[in-house]
């Protein structure tokens, strides 16, 4: 019979690491100085004061206490407060695809497969480092791989979307084994002059290798997918090439990414327990079969809300539901499977639940079992 499995994970990121306190610190500083060059706007009413963040207030508001981050220098720098990247250009490989290579050769090992064995590579994320050629092609060409390769959109959800299209690929017979690959470089597209999302983002890369039959001992089986995409513009970015035609202005940080994050948190919580909670009925799982909840790493107190919405209960012992968000902060679509990736220590027969939420709205929840 045939089988589809997640048959190895792998994860890259990058070796910066800022504290709570440090980003505190810089924001701070950079609220100081906008305070002080505009004190004159600020007294006469034209311009509002920026307010200070506080280390209690993300600690408590999000669970994040560090996140990794491609360049810790020039983000807590207050005169840039952004990293300081290189443009893509055909000279180098794009930063993605070193990241999401770093993770695929890991992934790789762990599932027994060489380049020789995927048959394609899908690359999902929040934010493609260009428009073409893919960047997934550029992994291909790279690990040298036969067959087809792309990238896919689609906000937070994008990995576990991706994951969902390689086991239709195999399903249907188009291929037997993808390499799944999901960089999320999203400092680049945060305001860290902004105090409500300054905190958020870590930079990061999952990648999975799907397979049919897999034989590898770190191998789980799909049992369900379901998904689900709702209209909002609670997370929205609209960097686009559309920009340098605009006949209207606006800044880069107009551009890239805004949310409503209290909007989020009302809206996506009750919407995913029960999302969950209607799956597993289909599935005729028990929700006392779940092992474990490798949830999307927006909010420490959101995951753990769902859950408790989910089991019925708001005490359960945290290894239920893997908070990698502690260090890693948000790590836009790769966090669920990145949880996944550093927890997953199950017995044959025990199951679990992958569920990414966020910009879009999307869902996508996979059940998984442990071979
Ligand atoms: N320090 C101190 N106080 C603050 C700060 C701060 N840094 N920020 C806000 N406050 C204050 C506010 O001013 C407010 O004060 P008052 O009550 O006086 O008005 C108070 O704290 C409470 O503010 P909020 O209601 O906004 O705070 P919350 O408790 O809601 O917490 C969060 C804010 C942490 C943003 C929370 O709402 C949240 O996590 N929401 C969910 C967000 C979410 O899931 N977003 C999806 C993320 S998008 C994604 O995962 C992928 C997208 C693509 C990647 C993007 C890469 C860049």
């Amino acid at each position: 019979m045939q089988e589809i499995h997640i048959a190895g994970t792998g994860v890259w990121y990058p070796e910066d690491v800022i504290t709570n306190d440090e980003i505190v610190s810089s924001y701070n500083a950079y609220v100081d100085n906008f305070n002080e060059s505009n004190k004159d706007s600020i007294a006469s009413g034209d311009i509002i004061a920026l307010e200070h963040s506080s280390v209690e207030f993300i600690e408590k508001a999000s669970g994040i206490k560090t996140r990794h981050v491609v360049d810790k220098k020039n983000i807590l720098d207050v005169e840039r407060m952004m990293p300081s990247l290189k443009h893509e250009d055909e000279s180098r490989l794009s930063i993605q695809a070193v990241a999401g290579i770093h993770a695929a050769k890991k992934a790789m090992t762990q599932a027994n497969v060489t380049p020789d064995d995927i048959d394609a590579v899908i690359l999902g994320t929040s934010h493609n480092a260009r428009y073409y050629p893919a960047v997934a092609i550029e992994i291909q060409n790279e690990l040298g791989i036969d067959g087809y390769a792309y990238d896919m959109l689609v906000g937070c959800s994008s990995t576990t979307f991706a994951i969902n299209n390689a086991y239709s690929d195999i399903a249907s017979g188009l291929a037997e084994t993808i390499l799944v690959v999901n960089p999320e470089i999203s400092t680049p597209a945060v305001n860290f002059g902004k105090r409500d999302i300054h905190f958020i983002f870590g930079d990061g890369c999952v990648a999975s290798v799907i397979k049919k039959n897999s034989s590898s001992e770190k191998s789980f089986k799909i049992l369900d997918r379901k998904l689900m995409t709702q209209f909002s513009n609670n997370i929205r970015s609209d960097w686009s090439y559309l920009a340098r035609t605009a006949s209207d202005y606006k800044t880069a940080e107009d551009l890239i990414f805004n949310q409503n994050g209290g909007s989020v948190f009302k809206e996506v919580c009750p919407l995913v327990a029960k999302f969950i909670s209607t799956q597993l009925e289909k599935n005729n799982i028990k929700v006392e079969d779940i092992s474990k909840f490798w949830l999307h790493q927006a909010n420490a107190r959101m995951i753990n809300l769902i859950v408790s919405k989910i089991i019925g209960s708001d005490d359960f012992d945290t290894n239920l539901a893997p908070l990698p968000i502690e260090s890693f902060g948000n790590l836009a679509s790769a966090g669920s499977m990145f949880a996944f990736n550093l927890n997953n220590d199950l017995k044959s027969g025990e199951k679990g639940i992958i569920c990414s939420f966020g910009a879009g709205y999307s869902v996508c929840s996979i059940i998984v079992e442990k071979v």
